[in-house]
C-alpha cells in the first residue's frame, strides 16, 4: 500500500522536479497558481496565434501572384495549427477549450497586441513575417525549455514553423527592395509602422511586470521581458542593414562597452492602449472572431451529432 503525501509533500516534490530542471507533465501535482498561470500563458498564446491570422489573411485573397498566394495560405494555415496545439496544451491543465473562446470573445482573457494594427499594403505581410515572427521566434525559443512539459514540446514544433515564416517574409522584403523605389518605400513605410510595436510584444519593461519574477522561479520564463527585448534589437539591427530599411528611431546606436544596441523610449501608454482594447483593430478582430465561432456553430453541432450517433 502506497502512504498518501501531504500537500507539503507534493509541493516539496514538484519544487525538487523545477530544481532538477525536470518537466511538470498533466499526471503530475501542481501548486493551483502555476496552473492558473499556465493556462492564462497558453491561451493568451492560442488566441495571439488565432487572431493573428487575421492582419495578414486578409491579403490571401489579393496576392500579388499565385506563389505568394500558395505560400501566405500555408503560413496561415500554419498559425491556425499552433492555436490548436497550444489549446490542447491548456487542456491537459484541465481548461476547457470552448470556455476559453468565450473568455477571448467576452474580452476577458487577453491576445498579443500586435494584432490589432491594420496591414494596409502587401508590405505589411512581408514585415509581419520578418519582425513579428522575429520577435515571437525570439520570445518562444527559451519557452522550449518551459518546464510545462506539454507547452515546451509543443513550443519545439511552433518554432521550427516559425522560422520558415519568418525567413519567408524577408524574402518577400528582399524582392520588394529589389523592384521599384514605390516598392522600397512601401517597405520603409511598413517597417516604420511596426518597429516599435514588435518592441512591445515582448511586454510591459521588468519593473512593470507583475508575473516575470514567480514565473522566472517557476521555470515557465527563461528571460525577462527586457532580455529578450534587447535580444530582438541587437538580432533585427544587421537583418535592417542588409535589407536597406531603417528603423524609426534616432537613439539606436551600438553601446561598445555592452556589446549591445542602445535605444529609445517605448511608449509604453500605447501598449496599455491597446492592450485594453483601444487599438486601431481590436473592435474588427474580436468581431470577425465572434462571427466564426458563430458561422461554424453548425459544424460543432453536426460533429457531436456524429460522434453521439457513432457512439450508440
Ligand atoms: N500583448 O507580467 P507580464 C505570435 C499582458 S504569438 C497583450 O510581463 P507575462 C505568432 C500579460 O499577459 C505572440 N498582453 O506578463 C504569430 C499580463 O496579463 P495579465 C504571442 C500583454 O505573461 C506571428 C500583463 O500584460 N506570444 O506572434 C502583452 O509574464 C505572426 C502583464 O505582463 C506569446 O503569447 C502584449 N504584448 O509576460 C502569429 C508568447 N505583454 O496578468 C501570427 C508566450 C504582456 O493581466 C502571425 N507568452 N501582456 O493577465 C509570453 O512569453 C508572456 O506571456 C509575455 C508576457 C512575454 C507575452
Amino acid at each position: 500500500m502506497t502512504a498518501v503525501m501531504t500537500e507539503a509533500e507534493l509541493e516539496k516534490d514538484f519544487e525538487h522536479t523545477l530544481s532538477r530542471d525536470q518537466r511538470i507533465e498533466p499526471r503530475d501535482w501542481l501548486p493551483e497558481a502555476y496552473r492558473k498561470t499556465m493556462v492564462r500563458q497558453i491561451a493568451q498564446h492560442a488566441h495571439s496565434e488565432i487572431i493573428g491570422m487575421q492582419p495578414e489573411g486578409k491579403w490571401i485573397t489579393m496576392a500579388p501572384s499565385l506563389r505568394r498566394k500558395a505560400i501566405l495560405l500555408a503560413k496561415v494555415q500554419d498559425e491556425a495549427g499552433h492555436g490548436l496545439y497550444l489549446y490542447s496544451a491548456a487542456e491537459t491543465l484541465g481548461a476547457d477549450r470552448a470556455d476559453l473562446t468565450d473568455k477571448l470573445i467576452s474580452g476577458r482573457q487577453k491576445y498579443s497586441s500586435i494584432f490589432n494594427y491594420p496591414t494596409p499594403t502587401f508590405a505589411d505581410v512581408g514585415v509581419i513575417g520578418w519582425l513579428v515572427d522575429g520577435a515571437a521566434i525570439c520570445n518562444q525559443v527559451p519557452l522550449c525549455r518551459s518546464s510545462y512539459g506539454p507547452y515546451a514540446r509543443g513550443m519545439i514544433r511552433i518554432c521550427k514553423e516559425e522560422s520558415f515564416h519568418q525567413r519567408q517574409g524577408f524574402e518577400l522584403l528582399m524582392t520588394m527592395m529589389r523592384g521599384t523605389q514605390a516598392q522600397r518605400d512601401m517597405v520603409q513605410d511598413a517597417v516604420n509602422r511596426w518597429w516599435w510595436p514588435s518592441l512591445m510584444m515582448f511586454g510591459p519593461p521588468d519593473d512593470d511586470s507583475p508575473n516575470t519574477a514567480q514565473s522566472m522561479a517557476w521555470k515557465i520564463k527563461r528571460h525577462t521581458n527586457d532580455e529578450l527585448r534587447q535580444r530582438y534589437v541587437d538580432m533585427s539591427v544587421p537583418q535592417a542593414e542588409a535589407l536597406g530599411v531603417t528603423f524609426p528611431d534616432p537613439e539606436l546606436k551600438w553601446n561598445a562597452e555592452r556589446e549591445s544596441y542602445d535605444f529609445g523610449p517605448i511608449d509604453w501608454s500605447e501598449l496599455k492602449r491597446v492592450i485594453s482594447g483601444d487599438g486601431p483593430c481590436n473592435a474588427e478582430r474580436i468581431a470577425n472572431r465572434r462571427k466564426a465561432q458563430e458561422d461554424g456553430a453548425w459544424v460543432r453541432e453536426a460533429a457531436t451529432a456524429h460522434a453521439k450517433k457513432k457512439e450508440a
